[in-house]
């Protein structure tokens, strides 16, 4: 039984400057550093769309940014564009130790699906491939550090739940988008799931 940190999209744009700031989102990443060394497993995500992506709002003629709209596989916010494939935007914060990392996915690269979870893209079907990885690494529990916690984490929390691991989100090392009470929504989904929240 190993454990496994996942650190979720601790990328430039989602720190202050960022194109997708989330506040504070770049105090974190020095305990993040610190928390590496404790694990037999360790992951980055990396959100990773092309130009055209399909939650850009700018690729919706009319749209606003943090509008909503409906796409096949449901409802999405548009976002302002971000974590473009290759851009200074998408690299990680400068200052996140990705030198231990035994794993960095990508995902978000579909340009008609967004994929807020490092599990499964927003279908809740198509698969990343970090389940597979981690079951042959052995992990059975994950910690989940990172941005955004009301997105990206928690959808993350939840699959890895509904997968069946040993979920705790670490929230001194999360910040969030908190749009339209996304926050407390998604803390309540993630306890409902049995997610530890620390
Ligand atoms: C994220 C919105 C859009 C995240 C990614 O990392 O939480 N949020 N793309
Ligand atoms: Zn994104």
């Amino acid at each position: 039984m190993t454990k496994a940190l996942i650190v979720i999209d601790v990328q430039n744009d989602f720190c202050p400057k960022g194109a997708l700031a989330v506040a504070d989102g770049d105090q974190i990443v020095k305990g993040i550093n610190a928390l590496m060394g404790g694990f037999e497993t360790v992951v980055l995500t990396q959100d990773w769309h092309p130009a055209n992506h399909r939650s850009f709002a700018d690729n919706h003629a009319g749209a606003a940014p943090f509008s909503v709209v409906k796409m096949p596989y449901g409802s999405q916010v548009l976002w302002p564009r971000h974590c473009v494939q290759g851009s200074d935007g998408a690299a990680f914060h400068p200052a996140l130790n990705a030198a231990p990392a035994h794993l960095i996915i990508r995902k978000g690269f579909r340009p008609q699906i967004d994929s807020y979870s490092a599990f499964f893209e927003n279908d809740r079907t198509t698969a990343t491939g970090l389940h597979g990885y981690l079951q042959d690494r052995g992990a059975r529990d994950l910690v989940l550090v990172g941005l955004a916690l009301d997105y990206c984490v928690a959808y993350s929390a939840l699959d890895a739940a509904r997968l069946g691991y040993g979920v705790t989100v670490q929230m001194d090392l999360c910040r969030a988008i908190d749009l339209n009470g996304s926050l407390a929504d998604m803390q309540g989904a993630m306890r409902a799931a049995g997610v530890a929240l620390s």
